[in-house]
Order: C-alpha cells, then sequence, then structure tokens
C-alpha cells in the first residue's frame, strides 16, 4: 500500500473512534518503515518460524495495572506498530538467506457490537491491513473463556495450537529466541524511531528543568517527583520511561530508591533519575542539583569531577568504539582526577555501576556492551559517585545520539554543568517570589 493511500484511509477513519497509535500523541509508524523492518528481519532469520505477541490485559484483581494502561510489547509495536491485545506476529522463513519469507498477522476479530466497555484496539480489519502495512490481516481464534484460578488449569490459548499447525505444514521449527535476531535491528534507530527518541528527550529535559525551578527546602520528594511526571503527561507522553527516581541527601546514594516519601533539606542535593516514553519510545536522564539552589564546595567538586567523566566518555564516543571502552574511559578520567578527594584511593570506588546502555523502546535496551556503535544508535553515558556516609550521591545521565563523526546530545537542553543549574534556580526562585 503506498502512503498516498494509508493516509487517504487514516483521514477517512479520523472521525471513527479508533485506535492504535492512530490518535496517539506519538501518531502511527510509517507502514514503509514497518515493511523495511520485517522485511530486514526476515533476511536475518534462521530458517524457521519466529512469534512475537502482543502484550497481554492485565486485570485490576490481582496485577496492579494501576502503575500504566496498557501498554504493546516492545518487539511486537517494533514490528507491526499496533497497540493491540491478542494480536499474534508470525514470521515464517522456509530458506534462510535465499526467501524473502512470509509475514502472517492474527488479531482479534472486530468485535459484532460496539465495545461500551474497553477502548478500541486494532483489530482484523481493513485499518488494521492499513496501519501495519499489510495486504492482509487474519481473525485470530478467541481464548476460550474464563481465567486462570489455584486449582483450575489455565485456559489453552488456540493460537498456540494454530502456530504449531503451520510449522507442521511446512516442516519448520519455532525459533526459540527471537529477541537475539531482532536486536541488533532495534538497536540502530530509523527515522521514526528517532523521531520518538528526540520527542521524549525533549519533553523530559522539561520536566528536569520545571523541578530545578520549582524545588525549595522542605518540600517532600513526592512533590517534587508529581511535578516532573505531571511535565510529561501534559506534553502527551503515555507514561514514566521507568519508575521516576526522585531521592535527597542519603536517598541520593540509593541507585534504584523508589520510595520518594522524605523531606528535602537545605544543604543537601536532590537527585533526580526520570524520563518520560513517549509513543513508546523512553529517554534516560539524571540531573542531581542542590535542593537550595547553591552546591557547596564539596558538593561542587564532587559534580565537576562526575561531569568530568561523563564529557570524558562523550568526547570519545563515535562510531567504531564500545560501551567497554567507553567505561574504561570514563573511569580513567576519574582515576586520574579524583586528588584527594576520596581521601588516598581515587572517588572511582564510589562509582558502583555500569557508565551506561542502549535506549529506545526498553529504558535498557538491547546492549551491545562489545559491540561496535554504529551511526543512529541511542545510548546513555551515566557516571555516578555514591558516598552515604556523606548524604551525597552525584550522578548525571544523558541521551546520546552516535553520528557519523561524533554524538549529539538528545537531553543537552538540561543544564548540565553547576553553574547552568544554579543559573536556572536562581530564575525559577525570582519568578515564584
Ligand atoms: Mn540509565
Amino acid at each position: 500500500m503506498t502512503r498516498v493511500l494509508t493516509t487517504l484511509l487514516l483521514a477517512t477513519l479520523a472521525a471513527a473512534p479508533v485506535t492504535a497509535q492512530h490518535g496517539a500523541p506519538g501518531g502511527p509508524v510509517p507502514v514503509e518503515l514497518l515493511q523495511q523492518r520485517r522485511a530486514e528481519f526476515l533476511t536475518s532469520m534462521p530458517t524457521g518460524i519466529a512469534v512475537f505477541e502482543s502484550a497481554r490485559i492485565r486485570s485490576v484483581e490481582g496485577d496492579y495495572p494501576q502503575d500504566s494502561d496498557y501498554r504493546e510489547a516492545n518487539d511486537f509495536f517494533f514490528l507491526t506498530g499496533l497497540e493491540s491485545p491478542g494480536g499474534v506476529l508470525v514470521m515464517v522463513q522456509p530458506d534462510s538467506g535465499r526467501s524473502a519469507g512470509e509475514v502472517m498477522l492474527f488479531l482479534n476479530a472486530p468485535p459484532a457490537t460496539p465495545d461500551r466497555v474497553s477502548a478500541a484496539r486494532t483489530a482484523a480489519d481493513s485499518l488494521g491491513a492499513a496501519l501495519s502495512g499489510l495486504a492482509t490481516v487474519h481473525a485470530r481464534r478467541p481464548m476460550p473463556r474464563g481465567r486462570a484460578m489455584p486449582g483450575r488449569p489455565a485456559p489453552v490459548d488456540p493460537m498456540i495450537a494454530m502456530v504449531d499447525s503451520i510449522a507442521t505444514a511446512r516442516g519448520l521449527e519455532r525459533i526459540a529466541n527471537p529477541r537475539r535476531i531482532i536486536a541488533p535491528l532495534r538497536a540502530v534507530k530509523d527515522a521514526d524511531e528517532l523521531r520518538r527518541l528526540r520527542r521524549a528527550s525533549e519533553i523530559s529535559v522539561e520536566a528536569h528543568k520545571a523541578a530545578m525551578q520549582g524545588t525549595r527546602p522542605g518540600m517532600w520528594e513526592y512533590e517534587v517527583e508529581a511535578l516532573v511526571e505531571y511535565t510529561f503527561r501534559r506534553h502527551g507522553a503515555e507514561r514514566v520511561g521507568y519508575p521516576s527516581i526522585v531521592g535527597g541527601g542519603f536517598n541520593s546514594t540509593l541507585l534504584h530508591y523508589d520510595l520518594s516519601r522524605q523531606q528535602l533539606h537545605d544543604g543537601d542535593v536532590l537527585l533526580i533519575d526520570a524520563a518520560a516514553e513517549f509513543g513508546y519510545y523512553t529517554a534516560d536522564v539524571t540531573r542531581t542539583f542542590p535542593v537550595n539552589g547553591r552546591f557547596t564546595d564539596r558538593q561542587r567538586e564532587i559534580y565537576n569531577l562526575v561531569l568530568g567523566a561523563q564529557q570524558a566518555a562523550m568526547d570519545a564516543l563515535k562510531p567504531g568504539i564500545t560501551m567497554a571502552e567507553l567505561n574504561r574511559i570514563s573511569r580513567a578520567y576519574m582515576d586520574a582526577n579524583s586528588g584527594t578527594l576520596c581521601g588516598d584511593a581515587p572517588c572511582t570506588r564510589y562509582f558502583i555501576h555500569g557508565l551506561g546502555h542502549m535506549v529506545g523502546l526498553d529504558v535498557h535496551d538491547i546492549n551491545p556492551y562489545f559491540t561496535e556503535m554504529r551511526p543512529g544508535m541511542t545510548l546513555t553515558i551515566e557516571p555516578g559517585i555514591y558516598i552515604p556516609e556523606e548524604k551525597l550521591g552525584i550522578r548525571i545521565e544523558d541521551v546520546l545520539l552516535v553520528t557519523e563523526t561524533g554524538y549529539e546530545n538528545l537531553t543537552a537542553g538540561a543544564p548540565r554543568t553547576a553553574e547552568a543549574i544554579e543559573a536556572l534556580m536562581a530564575e525559577g526562585r525570582k519568578q515564584t517570589r
């Protein structure tokens, strides 16, 4: 299907109560890109059958879905562009390296009568075909009614039998771990993925700026967290990319502090590791700033050491380098520049986690630690120093896009230097005086 036709179809259907990423702030994934991703997957897969299932709808009775609405499974979304619980994508490769392969998409049949309970999801109809860029979409057999209970066997999904019968009929084996094949495809972002990641980054930057401007001694961590997450949603982000970390004082030294229930004190730092997910792509941003708007001399020295370690890795970032090498460079900088800041030994002993990771559909995206960087890959670099006995934790984290010659910092809009942070915080104080 051509883009013009798709656009026309979408325009025609715009008034109908549908679905998918159509109508979502992120918009639909262009079908040409979906077709390209599936073709690349089929080309790189071995002979066999690969199956990608959509996410499961979670129950308010026991699943605790209140932290997020239905969210499609990443690989399913990457290859179909759809949000469609019950969906099953079957990739058939009868002759690896020689055959273009075949794609079969099964979606729930459109409801016979309008669904008065749930929001419309993409179904096996012309819209499902248009949004996914497939000529045909098959209706899947419905799941049997009833749910898993203690003492009662879970209902069997008829799609499992269906996929098995496709495999048997063609004499093909089902591939055990298709994620291994999709990993390299997801590592390099295409134009639509970058568009989403850029927006997620921009929104996250706005939230960090709001936190810097809005934080005052005496506020509670949850108040700042609310400000951050409100900013995400206000700009069209569907959800947080991961549980927000908002930790003041001692809590700044806990890597995954998630309670956000303590008061913020004059003289402490506040570490915020929080980012928005926009159109299924998440940023990952950390900033650390003084609750009262001014770093102490000690805080500033440690801050500048972390900043230097981050910059050293960023300066080395270009195609060909690996995360392992960047990690070594960043730690070598910290070793060489610690002076007596942390006593006789370098501060590197307080840098207790990895330097960074790939970022995309997953916040910790498929991670080629020893794989050479290529243009279009997106990663974070996030050194930190955590000194619990001083209630002082500093981490600085940005989202970086590898370019032909180096990198672009997608989250540079959030102040990074101690001076820029203090300037923005001072501005925030003026506004509310
Ligand atoms: Mn991170």
